[in-house]
C-alpha cells in the first residue's frame, strides 16, 4: 500500500504527484486573465478532483458554442486613412525611422513589381509578391533585435530587407545565379542568410514551426536574452506541425513570437473554408499562450505588438502569438490567377482603399514628412536601385553544375562521388546538347 504524503491548501488535501500539476495549472490560470480571478478563490477539494483543473462544478447542462464568445478584437493604432484611432495612442515613433520604414516598404513593393513582371517575361521561373503585407513585415521585424532568429515561410520578403539582405542577394537568389546563397538549388523567394539570422526558407508548409520552437528552447537554455521569430500564414496554420510547434512552445515555455500573417487566402481557398473558429488567435489561450489580434497594414500597431511580445518573451520565457490581419492583393504565386477564385472589386478595395504603403503615406504627408515631391523623388530613386540591380543579377553565370551534389551530406559519400564523376564524363561527350555557357565551369576539384 502506497501512502501518499499530503500538500494541504485551504483544507484541501492532494497528493505530491497532482501537487506539482496544480502548481503547473494553477500558474496557467493564473495567467489568463479570465481566471485571474482564482487567484484568490479558495479551493475547495470537490473543485480539484482531475489533474491539472481547477474549475468549479455546475449542474447546468451547457453546451459551450463558440460564437457565444466575443470576437478577440484587432488592435491598431493607425485608421485606414492614416490617422491616430485616438489622441492616447499617437505613434511614439521618430521620423527617421517612419522614413525609413516607409522607404523599405516602397522598395519592396518596386522590386516585387520589377520581379513579377520578370517572371512574366521568362527571365526567372518563379516568384511571389508581398503586396499588401509590406507593414506586417516592416513593423514586426523592425521591432526584433538583430541576434534574434527568424524562421519564414515564403512571403516575408520585407523582413529580410528590413533585416539587411541586399537587393542583390535577393535577386541573385532568384536567378540562382552564383551570387545566390543556396548555390542555385531552390525555388525563386527561397532566402536564408546566417549573418542576418534568417533560416532559410523551405516549401513544405509549417514545417519551420516546430524547428524555430526547438530554436527558441535552446535560446531558453542558453539566457542569451534574444527572441525566435516565426512567421506563417492562416493556411499553415491548419498543418499539424503549427499545432505540435505552439502547443511545445507553451508547455516548454519558450521565448518565441508567432507572427501568423492572416491575408484572407490560402492560395484559392479562402479563411471561412480554413477555419471555424475566431481566425487564429483564438488558438493561443487555448493552448495557455500569449495573444493579439493586430491590424497586419498598421505598421505602428505591428511595431507596437511585436516589441511587447518580445519584451515579454524575454522577460518571462513565455511564447506569445500574434495574428496579423491582412489581405494578399497579389496572386498567390506567378503560378496562379487569383481572379478565378475572387472579385476584382474586392481585390481593388485593398489595393486602393486600405493598403498599408498608402496608409503609411498619408500619415507622412499629414505629419509634414513627406511631401509629393520627395515622394516622387523616393520612388524614382528605388526604381533605379531596383533595376540597377536586376540588370547586375540578370548578367550573371549560373553556378558550377557540379555544386548540385555537394552539400547533401556534410562529407560526400563515395556513390555520390562516382555519380558527379559519371555526370562530368557525360558532360565532356554530350556537353553540346546542354546550355552549359551559362553556367560556371563544371569544377570537381575544390570538393
Ligand atoms: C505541406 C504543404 N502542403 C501544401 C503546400 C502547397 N501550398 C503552397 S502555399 C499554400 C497556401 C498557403 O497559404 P497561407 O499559409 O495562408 O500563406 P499565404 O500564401 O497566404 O501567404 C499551399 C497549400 C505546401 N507547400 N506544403
Amino acid at each position: 500500500m502506497f501512502i501518499h504524503k499530503k500538500l494541504f491548501i485551504d483544507n484541501a488535501s492532494i497528493s505530491l504527484t497532482m501537487q506539482a500539476q496544480y502548481i503547473a495549472f494553477r500558474r496557467l490560470c493564473l495567467s489568463l486573465s479570465r481566471l485571474s480571478a482564482l487567484g484568490t478563490r479558495k479551493v475547495s477539494v470537490e473543485k480539484m478532483v482531475f489533474p491539472g483543473h481547477i474549475t468549479n462544478f455546475t449542474n447546468k447542462l451547457e453546451l459551450k458554442k463558440p460564437e457565444e464568445n466575443q470576437a478577440i478584437p484587432i488592435y491598431r493604432v493607425l485608421d485606414k486613412e492614416g490617422v491616430p484611432v485616438s489622441e492616447d495612442v499617437e505613434p511614439q515613433l521618430e521620423k527617421d525611422y517612419v522614413l525609413k520604414a516607409f522607404r523599405t516598404m516602397v522598395l519592396l513593393n518596386t522590386m516585387d513589381r520589377i520581379m513579377y513582371e520578370s517572371q512574366r517575361q521568362g527571365r526567372i521561373s518563379f516568384y511571389m509578391t508581398n503586396y499588401g503585407e509590406e507593414a506586417c513585415h516592416i513593423g514586426s521585424a523592425s521591432a526584433l533585435d538583430k541576434g534574434d532568429l527568424i524562421y519564414g515561410q515564403y512571403r516575408e520578403a520585407g523582413v529580410l530587407l528590413w533585416r539587411g539582405l541586399t537587393l542583390e542577394e535577393m535577386m541573385d537568389q532568384c536567378y540562382s545565379n552564383v551570387g545566390d546563397c543556396n548555390k542555385g538549388r531552390q525555388m525563386p523567394v527561397h532566402y536564408g542568410s546566417r549573418e542576418l539570422n534568417f533560416s532559410t526558407i523551405s516549401s513544405p508548409l509549417a514545417t519551420q514551426v516546430p524547428i524555430a520552437v526547438g530554436s527558441a528552447y535552446s535560446f531558453k537554455l542558453a539566457r542569451n536574452g534574444q527572441v525566435v521569430a516565426c512567421y506563417f500564414g492562416e493556411g499553415a496554420a491548419s498543418e499539424g506541425d503549427t499545432f505540435s510547434g505552439l502547443n511545445f512552445a507553451a508547455t516548454l515555455d519558450c521565448p518565441i513570437i508567432f507572427i501568423c500573417r492572416n491575408n484572407g487566402y490560402a492560395i484559392s481557398t479562402p479563411v471561412h473554408e480554413q477555419y471555424r473558429g475566431d481566425g487564429v488567435v483564438a488558438r493561443a489561450s487555448a493552448l495557455g499562450m500569449v495573444g493579439i489580434r493586430v491590424d497586419g497594414n498598421d505598421l505602428f500597431a505591428m511595431y507596437n505588438a511585436t516589441k511587447a511580445a518580445r519584451q515579454l518573451c524575454v522577460s518571462e520565457n513565455r511564447p506569445v502569438l500574434i495574428e496579423a490581419m491582412t489581405y494578399r492583393v497579389g496572386h498567390h504565386s506567378t503560378s496562379d490567377d487569383s481572379s478565378a477564385y475572387r472579385s476584382i472589386d474586392e481585390v481593388s478595395y485593398w489595393d486602393k482603399k486600405d493598403n498599408p504603403i498608402l496608409r503609411l503615406r498619408n500619415y507622412l504627408f499629414r505629419q509634414g514628412w513627406l511631401n509629393e515631391e520627395s515622394e516622387k523623388q523616393m520612388r524614382t530613386d528605388c526604381r533605379k536601385q531596383v533595376m540597377g540591380v536586376f540588370a547586375q543579377s540578370e548578367a550573371k553565370k549560373k553556378p558550377n553544375p557540379a555544386l548540385m551534389f555537394l552539400d547533401v551530406y556534410q562529407q560526400m559519400p563515395t556513390r555520390l562521388k562516382q555519380q558527379m564523376n559519371a555526370t562530368k564524363e557525360h558532360l565532356a561527350r554530350h556537353g553540346s546538347n546542354y546550355p552549359l555557357s551559362a553556367y560556371e565551369k563544371f569544377d570537381v576539384s575544390a570538393f
